[in-house]
């Protein structure tokens, strides 16, 4: 019995332990939500810091579309129904083009928007 109880103590400090890490603690990583349909994403325009962290949430409301912004090296197909995530993590300032690269019809060589970062 006594050997039970030690090993339940242990088990609750354990839990302790790991509920009050500090590296457990940070900030939650933000999260953009992006839907994409023909022929366009909303938003369009996003703006990101340097150095942190956010994830996507891509979401279709029509049909298969992709979301590639090549200087984030960020790509992933968007398939509708589903909630597709990319966590990025932008590594230098300026301005970037992000793009449909799913042919989706006639108007998917303009369906583009821009990521600007930040310092
Ligand atoms: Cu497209």
């Amino acid at each position: 019995m006594r050997g039970t109880a030690t090993i339940a103590l242990l088990a609750a400090f354990g839990f302790l332990v790991v509920a009050f890490n500090p590296g457990n603690a940070s900030e939650p990583e933000q999260v953009i939500k992006i839907s994409a349909k023909k022929f366009e994403f909303m938003p369009n325009q996003i703006t990101l810091k340097k150095g942190v962290p956010v994830v996507l949430e891509l979401t279709s409301e029509d049909r298969v579309h992709g979301f590639n912004a090549p200087d984030l090296r960020a790509r992933t197909a968007i398939l509708p129904g589903k909630t597709t995530t990319l966590r990025v993590v932008p590594e230098k300032v300026g301005s970037f083009d992000f793009f449909c690269d799913i042919f989706c019809g006639s108007g998917h060589e303009g369906m583009n928007g821009k990521i600007n970062v930040t310092e």
